[in-house]
């Protein structure tokens, strides 16, 4: 055997042995993991109990239906989301082209106009809310009002309530799909397009005074991740569920791809629930969001821009990717 023959074969022993390093340390990062972080995996396309929320057939058109898939450990997933859309009381619309409420800013909204929800306390607050694509808001535990429009038209909503402070707030955020389980939304002509999410929030007392913004501040974890590659794309380590090794590339078929699922916490939204294992939420811009072409947000800049207190969207690590998101947040005295 020459010298050049051992040499490639004491590189190629090498290399495999790096391979084996940088796998176990992968493996390592998976078993670390609690128990119950782990997540359930499902492979391909949602077919069963295909359910209509609400179809759009002007601008952008889109139809946002749920379904459920099983995972091999034989649970059931509702994808993207179980909501209460069908039952809660809906935002009032901030701007909703859906129904014809297109106001050019917030001085042409009548504020007084808006139902006032009990939240228990006797402070009034009003929230200003633009999720991409459908939220769910709570206080204290108490689901008070979700968005008008599960998936498009782009919309923003106003809810008035009452709650003595301190108080906690507990969004339910959902970046909806057209291929149900997968993540994916057709778009342009691509039949396996990896849409984008964001929410922004700002909550003003009677005076107009802010008194919370969106912010790296608030927690934010995710519970159904998709569309995976591979499964391995995704990091887990204590609380963290980091898919932002993932693709974010558009499949030429992507039916084959993985999503990750976690049960949702029964009381997530409470006063006491311990997010302190969930991440901080992750910050975006709104160019990196894309907004600047959608008037839902773009009329009211006023309130989400304001200079001394400029509310960001946020979201889990991956504004791709994650696609069921709670965040939460304690107003304080
Ligand atoms: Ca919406
Ligand atoms: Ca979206
Ligand atoms: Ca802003
Ligand atoms: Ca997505």
């Amino acid at each position: 055997m020459n010298r050049n023959r051992i040499g490639a074969l004491t590189s190629t022993a090498t290399l495999l042995a790096i391979c084996a390093a940088v796998h176990s340390i992968a493996d390592a990062q998976q078993s670390n993991v609690k128990s119950d972080q782990q997540p359930s995996f499902t492979q391909g396309e949602a077919q069963t109990d295909i359910t209509k929320l609400y179809q759009w057939t002007g601008n952008n058109p889109r139809t946002a239906n749920v379904g459920t898939i099983k995972s091999a450990d034989g649970a059931e997933w509702t994808v993207p989301a179980k909501t209460h859309f069908k039952s809660a009381t809906k935002a009032a619309d901030l701007y909703n082209e859906a129904n014809g409420v297109e106001p050019d800013g917030i001085a042409d909204v009548d504020l007084e106009a808006i139902p006032l929800l009990d939240a228990g306390g006797d402070e009034i607050f009003t929230v200003y809310v633009f999720g991409d694509n459908y939220f769910e808001f709570y206080v204290n535990g108490k689901l008070l009002a979700v968005d008008a429009v599960p998936m498009t038209p782009f919309n923003s909503s106003v809810i008035r309530f009452k709650a003595n402070r301190p108080f906690t707030v507990g969004i339910m955020g959902v970046d909806w799909e057209e291929r149900l389980g997968l993540g994916f939304e057709k778009f342009r002509g691509a039949s396996f397009h990896q849409g984008d999410a964001g929410l922004v929030a700002v909550i003003k007392n009677t005076t107009g005074e802010t008194v919370a913004i969106t912010d790296a501040n608030w927690k934010a974890q995710t519970f159904y991740t998709a569309p995976l590659k591979t499964k391995k794309c995704l990091v887990l380590k204590g609380g963290i569920r980091d898919s932002s090794r993932c693709s974010t590339e558009d499949a030429a078929d992507g039916t084959s791809y993985f999503a990750a699922h976690w049960p949702i916490p029964e009381n997530w939204a409470a006063a006491d629930f311990d997010d302190s294992d969930w991440p901080n939420a992750k910050t975006f811009t709104n160019e990196f969001v894309g907004v600047d072409n959608k008037p839902a947000y773009t009329n009211f800049t006023d309130l989400f821009d304001d200079s001394k207190t400029d509310a960001q969207f946020i979201w889990s690590s991956s504004l791709v990717h994650d696609n069921l998101v709670l965040m939460r947040t304690t107003i304080g005295k």
